[in-house]
Order: C-alpha cells, then structure tokens, then sequence
C-alpha cells in the first residue's frame, strides 16, 4: 500500500535516524529495537550530515528488516536511492525561497529517475523554545509555539497547494514539543495526514500527540539519550 495511505489508517511512530551519530553498535542496537517492533517507519536525515554513511546505514537496515525507509533530507545533496521513499519537503513556515522550492527544481530530475515514492511534505517549524540547526541552516523562523491559527493556515494553504502531508516540527532535540493545542488545531482543519516531531521524550508525549490529531510521531534524540526509550515504545504500542 501507498505510504500515504497507511500514514492516514493507523496511529504510528517513527524513529528518526541522523547517520552521523550512527556507528557499528548503536545501529545494531537500533535494529534489534526495530525488529522487535516498537516503530512502524525509519526516517533517515537530518539538517546537516557530514558523512558518507547512509549508504551503509540503509544497507545494514535493508538485510535486517522489513519497515519503510523514508529519507528525510536537510538537502539535496541527501538524496539517496536505496531507501523506499523521502519526504518531498518545502518548508512552508518559511520564506527562504531555496527551500521552498530552490531544492526541489534541482532535486526532481533525479528523482524523476528514481523509484523512490516520493511524499510532497509541507515541512512547518514551529519554536520549540531554542534556536534548532534547521532554522540556522534553513535562515527561516519558526511559527511562534503560542500561534496554532498561524500554523493551521500555514498547514492549509499547503494543502491547498496539493501537498499530501504536514509535518509540524519543533525542531530535533527542542526544549518543548509542539504544543497539544497547536496539534489539535491543525490536525482538526485538514484532511491529510499529520506528522509531528521534535522534543518528545516520554511515552505520555508521544499519546498526548496522537490524541490531539498526530498520525505519525517522530522520535530522535530521545533515544540517543536513552535507547531503552525504545522499550518504553514497545510497550506503548502493545497498549495503545
Ligand atoms: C526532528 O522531529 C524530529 O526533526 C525529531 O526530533 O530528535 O527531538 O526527537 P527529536
């Protein structure tokens, strides 16, 4: 089934992976958590990677199991051919031109010759209540956290654009997740999936988001800090 499709029918995580941070161990770690089943997607990106890992990073993930590999590129340059599919992301929230639209000229050829299903993302950064890489790297600002009819118009004229998804993010590693009410209200103004990440930490948060309208959660540095969060996950999605 079409990704979009399964975003839409059930609530989800995903576990961000940033190949940088990734060597021998903590992958394999990362692979016998996802075997188990505590995540429904990997994303594989991040705003700034300075190695040449991801080829291994997905070769590793590819023999090992069996979930979507979903790119989630800070740049053109991130764009890679192995993984399933990459969200086509335009940073809506912001008014940097290049990535609005600039990447995605230069990214379509390839991509046109590429089988990777591609997710045309309305990419929203929303202040998490500290400067993110993506909004150094990217030179936009974030929607204020405080602002949801901001974000809920930000999210429909991208959907109004034919965008399939909105990702509402407060950047990787952010003080404060995006608010329940910001979720709430964007999730009930539209009718395409919504992804939400950054800054959550707990099981509560992730349950919290899915209440409030979130189909798929995203979680990074929370289990760089502590991979047994992976556990926790397992555990959340028996219950859940
Ligand atoms: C960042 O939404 C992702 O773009 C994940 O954020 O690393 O804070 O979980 P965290």
């Amino acid at each position: 089934m079409a990704l979009l499709e399964t975003f839409k029918n059930k609530k989800s995580i995903a576990l961000l992976l940033d190949p940088d941070k990734l060597d021998t161990y903590t992958l394999e770690h990362r692979i016998n958590g996802i075997k188990k089943g505590c995540v429904d997607y990997v994303f594989l990106g991040g705003s700034l990677i300075s190695s040449d890992k991801t080829d291994w990073v997905i070769k590793k993930l590819k023999e090992s199991i069996d979930l979507p590999i979903i790119l989630f590129p800070g740049h053109t340059h991130h764009i890679n051919e192995n993984a399933d599919a990459i969200l086509f992301l335009s940073l809506i929230s912001g008014r940097n031109p290049d990535f609005l639209i600039g990447q995605h000229v230069i990214a379509a050829p390839i991509l046109k010759r590429s089988k990777l299903e591609i997710l045309p993302t309305g990419y929203i950064l929303v202040d998490g209540g500290k400067p993110t890489t993506v909004s150094y790297i990217s030179n936009t600002t974030p929607i204020p956290s405080d602002k949801a009819d901001v974000a809920l118009a930000t999210a429909l004229a991208g959907s109004f654009l034919g965008l399939k998804l909105i990702y509402l993010d407060a950047g990787s590693g952010a003080l404060n997740a995006v608010p329940s009410e910001m979720i709430q209200r964007v999730s009930s103004g539209l009718e395409i999936p919504l992804i939400v990440g950054g800054g959550i930490r707990t099981t509560e948060k992730v349950l919290e988001a899915w209440e409030a309208g979130a189909h798929v959660v995203v979680i990074g540095n929370a289990v760089e800090a502590n991979p047994s969060f992976l556990d926790e996950l397992l555990t959340l999605k028996a219950t859940a």
